[in-house]
C-alpha cells in the first residue's frame, strides 16, 4: 500500500492537510460530476432547517434540483457501486491507514454543491461537533478522525468555493466564538486551490471551511470520513443490499466486525482486523465473483 511521502509528513505534521494530486480520473470524476446531478433528484438525507444544529433530514430529492444549486447529499453508499468502491481506493485509503492506522471505520459520506454566489462568504469550523473540537491530539498522535475531499471541480483562482484552512489550526488554540466568527477572510486563512480529481486529505480538528463562490461555476465535491473504531459514525448502519455488495475490507470499514456485537467491540478490535485492513480478499474471491 502507498505511504505518505517525507514532504507529505511533514506537511501532514505542520499544516495538517495534504493534496494528493489525481486521485481520481477524468472519467471517474466526469461519472461522479454526473452522479451528484442525477441523486439530487432523488430522495435521500439533506441538511434540515428545523432540526438542531448538523442534522439531516430524509427528503424526496434535494431542495434545489438545479444541478448548479446548492446540494449536501448525505450517505452515498447505496447509490452507485461505485460510490462503494470508493471507501478504500488506492491511493486515498493508502494514505489514510498510514495516517491513521488499521483501526478505523467509515464514519460519513457526503456530496456538496457549492453554487455560485459572490454575496454568500463561507464560514469556518472543525469537523466533529461541539466535543471534538475541543480536543487537540499531540503532533505524535494518530488523528481521532479524518477526511477525503475529492474535487469534482477545477479551483485554479480564490473565491470560488475554494476549500480554505487555517494551517497548523489542528495544533493550537484558536478564536472558536460567534462573533468576530473566524471565517475565510480571516488573516491566516489560506484559500486551497487544485484541479478535479485531486483530494485533500485533513483532520477533523483542522479549521477549514468554504470561501465564497463567485466564480460563474457551481463548486462540486464528495467527502468520505474515517474515524478511530472506538469512535462513533455518523452515518446510519449500512443497509443489508449496501454489505451484499462490499468485499470484506469494505464491510469491515462498514462496521461489520464478522461477529454480532459483544459488550467490548469495537473498543478491541477483531484478531484479523491489521490483515483485513491490508486488503484481504477481492468481493470475486469472497463472493462467488458478483461485483
Ligand atoms: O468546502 C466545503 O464545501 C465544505 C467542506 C467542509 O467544510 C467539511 O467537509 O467539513
Amino acid at each position: 500500500m502507498q505511504k505518505l511521502t517525507k514532504a507529505q509528513r511533514e506537511q501532514w505534521a505542520i499544516d495538517g492537510y495534504i493534496r494528493v494530486e489525481q486521485a481520481l480520473s477524468p472519467e471517474q470524476v466526469e461519472f461522479f460530476d454526473a452522479e451528484l446531478d442525477r441523486i439530487r433528484q432523488l430522495p435521500g438525507w439533506e441538511p434540515n432547517p428545523d432540526g438542531p444544529l448538523g442534522h439531516y433530514a430524509w427528503l424526496d430529492h434535494a431542495v434545489d434540483r438545479d444541478p448548479e444549486g446548492f446540494m449536501d447529499r448525505r450517505v452515498l453508499l447505496h447509490y452507485d457501486q461505485a460510490f462503494l468502491d470508493l471507501m478504500d481506493a488506492s491511493p486515498v485509503f493508502d494514505l489514510i491507514t498510514d495516517i491513521m492506522g488499521p483501526y478505523v471505520v467509515l464514519s460519513m459520506t457526503q456530496a456538496i454543491v457549492r453554487p455560485s454566489n459572490p454575496k454568500w462568504p463561507g464560514y469556518t469550523h472543525t469537523d466533529g461537533g461541539e466535543a471534538l473540537r475541543r480536543i487537540r491530539v499531540t503532533e505524535t498522535s494518530l488523528p481521532l478522525a479524518m477526511k477525503g475531499m475529492y474535487l469534482l471541480s477545477d479551483i485554479t483562482d480564490e473565491d470560488c468555493g475554494n476549500f480554505t484552512v487555517f494551517p497548523g489550526s489542528h495544533m493550537r488554540p484558536f478564536p472558536d466564538r460567534p462573533y468576530p466568527a473566524p471565517g475565510p477572510k480571516t488573516p491566516g486563512a489560506v484559500q486551497l486551490k487544485g484541479k478535479a480529481g485531486d483530494c485533500i486529505l485533513f483532520p477533523h480538528s483542522l479549521w477549514h471551511g468554504p470561501s465564497m463562490n463567485a466564480s460563474p461555476r457551481a463548486r462540486k465535491t464528495i467527502l468520505y470520513n474515517y474515524c478511530q473504531l472506538f469512535l462513533r459514525t455518523y452515518d446510519p448502519e449500512p443497509t443489508p443490499e449496501v454489505l451484499e455488495r462490499c468485499t470484506p475490507r469494505q464491510r469491515r470499514l462498514l462496521g461489520d466486525l464478522g461477529y454480532d456485537f459483544r459488550p467490548g467491540s469495537y473498543f478491541y478490535a477483531p484478531t484479523d482486523q491489521v490483515d483485513v485492513i491490508a486488503g484481504g480478499e477481492s468481493r470475486e474471491s469472497s463472493q462467488g465473483g458478483s461485483a
